[in-house]
């Protein structure tokens, strides 16, 4: 397996469908590096810890966090299982940005942002992160998201491990379009 199969399988299986290799995540996402690497193993997909270090470390969006004592992992956001990260309410820069794919755009006008089949919307710091991330569904549509705004009026919003901002939904009156 190569670092991106790695780094994929450890998404579905931290992320989305644990039940795949019969792994169970606690309240707050964590799972057991030994009992990962051992099912692992067990469907075939053998890992050293080392290299499940390395992997994590060298991600190029920090996708997974190590516990500090190196015996537990999670994924740090992107989760579609119900799952609470258990992040403090942080104060976001007044702007984050939100990239989608322009056949998305009405829907998002009239509905806002929503997690879809995620825990919660994605945001990111800046312009560029969140073209890629909008590149991923199609032709790239970014929007501003007034996020100061939306935090003096009540919204909580989290920085996940990796940096990601994430909050509930996004309504409306809160986006700018370009
Ligand atoms: C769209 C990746 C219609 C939303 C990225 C997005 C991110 C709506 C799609 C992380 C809508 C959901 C998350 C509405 C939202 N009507 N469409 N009302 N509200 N949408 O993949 O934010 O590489 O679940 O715009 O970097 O694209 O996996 O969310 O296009 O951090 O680590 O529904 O996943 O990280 O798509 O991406 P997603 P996302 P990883």
């Amino acid at each position: 397996m190569n670092d991106k199969t790695i780094s994929k399988f450890l998404s579905l299986v931290l992320r989305h469908q644990p039940e795949t290799i019969g792994l169970t995540l606690d309240a707050h996402g964590w799972t057991s590096v030994d009992d990962l690497l051992k099912r692992m193993a067990a469907h075939g997909k053998f890992l050293t810890r080392e290299k499940l270090e390395r992997v994590v470390a060298e991600n190029d969006k920090k996708r997974y966090t190590l516990s500090e004592d190196g015996l537990r992992i999670r994924a740090a956001q992107g989760h579609s299982v119900k799952v609470d990260l258990a992040l403090l309410p942080a104060l976001p820069p007044d702007i984050l940005y939100h990239g989608t794919a322009t056949r998305f755009v009405e829907s998002i006008m009239t509905e806002g942002l929503k997690p879809q089949s995620r825990q919660q919307v994605h945001l990111s710091l800046d312009y560029a992160t969140a073209s890629k991330v909008g590149q991923r569904h199609g032709k790239p549509y970014i929007f501003r998201v007034e996020a100061g705004r939306m935090q003096a009026d009540g919204h909580l919003f989290f920085r996940a491990d990796n940096g990601v901002w994430l909050t509930d939904a996004v309504p409306p009156q809160y986006l700018i379009a370009p």
